[in-house]
């Protein structure tokens, strides 16, 4: 049985603004470009979230939603700076540490000493701490596996944190809605929504064959963890190939026109993306369109460069477009990462393991 903590700073790029920036305290606040307001949002801090602002959300939008929001560039320099602060306190607990992005890590503690080995009071010293060298504020999340440690973390935001010990699995998952199990957007919740599974103790109710039969290997996951179960290591030294943002469309998508400003959308999420997971374009080795045809059938269009900017985007996605004469439902772009593996082995690997 493992003790996994996942700790997730609060409002992050917003709290480190407002920290440096006291005028900002107690006013909402959202994280992106005040001049290219055709951008999306990095995040908002609480009292902006009061109107309904949050990351991901179109910078115009916001500012209907909130007229008095006042927007801030964001400033990568100081959120790595924290990054690296928040890392220095988690190896004083465990060398077990799986960083997320710059906000967020999982931490096995299973086999540390402090605090009496409670994983508890190793949390509330980690938020301690971190409060004390930073002055931000963290939320944790307690849990015997790292997929209920990421939902506790959310539970008692901000800067709080939440237990659920191995006897409160099975009560705490029941009655988890559908939505919050890691992976299932959007589109999966409506489809299991519309298999009349709500919750986590509905999909209980399915067996492995019906949720295989239905759901493809996404069922065999759910059918985990809707019983709270995760077998998955914390891993210290993952090494990342690619990083893509995908958007599955409710409705096929015929004209080009629309094509676009959806690739517009799904581009500034893969901007902010790479921005949160700190990948910079010295780490960057190709960019990449995925496009789903309404038939399924699916084409990927690369290039090898490390510039990440829409037009090159756009060209690519033409390119795809022109290999099938079919409305699209499924456009994504995301990059591949330059790996320690050698060049040969590159070339195989790319397309052993697709590009998923
Ligand atoms: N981020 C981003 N684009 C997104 C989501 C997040 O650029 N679509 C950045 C800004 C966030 C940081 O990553 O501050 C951390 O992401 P979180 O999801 O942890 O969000 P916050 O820390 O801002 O808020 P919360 O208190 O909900 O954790
Ligand atoms: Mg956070």
């Amino acid at each position: 049985m493992r003790k996994i903590i996942h700790i997730d700073m609060d409002s992050f790029y917003a709290s480190v603004e407002i920290r440096d920036n006291p005028a900002l305290k107690g006013r909402p606040v959202g994280i992106g470009s005040p001049i290219h307001k055709r951008g999306v949002l990095c995040t908002a801090n609480y009292e902006a979230r009061k109107y309904g602002v949050k990351a991901a959300l179109p910078t115009m939008y916001a500012l209907k939603l909130c007229p008095d929001l006042i927007l801030v560039k964001p400033n990568f320099e100081k959120y790595r700076k924290v990054s690296l602060q928040i890392r220095e306190i988690f190896k004083e607990y465990t060398d077990l540490i799986e960083p997320l992005s710059l906000d967020e890590a999982f931490l096995d503690v299973s086999n540390c000493k402090q605090c009496d080995g409670s994983a508890t009071l190793i949390a509330k010293e980690i938020r301690d701490k971190i409060f004390e060298t930073t002055k931000l504020t963290a939320s944790a999340g307690i849990a015997p596996n790292k997929f209920l440690a990421k939902i506790a973390s959310d539970w008692k935001k901000p800067n709080g944190q939440f237990v659920i010990t191995p006897e409160e699995v099975s009560s705490f998952i029941f009655d988890l809605p559908v939505k919050k199990i890691f992976g299932v957007g959007k589109v999966t919740a409506e489809k299991l929504h519309g298999l009349g599974f709500e919750t986590c103790g509905d999909i209980q109710k399915a067996s492995l064959l019906e949720l295989r039969s239905s759901l493809g290997s996404t069922g065999e996951s759910l059918y985990k963890y809707s019983r709270g179960i995760d077998n998955r290591e914390v891993r210290s030294s993952r090494e990342r190939k690619s990083l893509s943002v995908e958007h599955t469309f409710s409705k096929d998508i015929k004209k080009i026109e629309e094509m676009v400003k959806k690739a517009t959308l799904v581009f500034e999420e893969l901007k902010s993306r790479l921005d949160k997971k700190d990948i910079q374009e010295s780490k960057i080795k190709s960019v990449f369109v995925k496009i789903k045809f309404k038939d399924f059938k699916q084409t990927t269009v690369s290039d090898l460069n490390s510039n990440v900017n829409l037009n090159d985007y756009l060209v690519l996605m033409k390119k795809g477009l022109q290999r099938k004469d079919e409305p699209i439902r499924l456009l994504g772009l995301g990059v591949q990462l330059k790996t320690r593996k050698k060049e040969s082995e590159f070339q195989t690997s790319f397309l052993k393991e697709g590009i998923d």
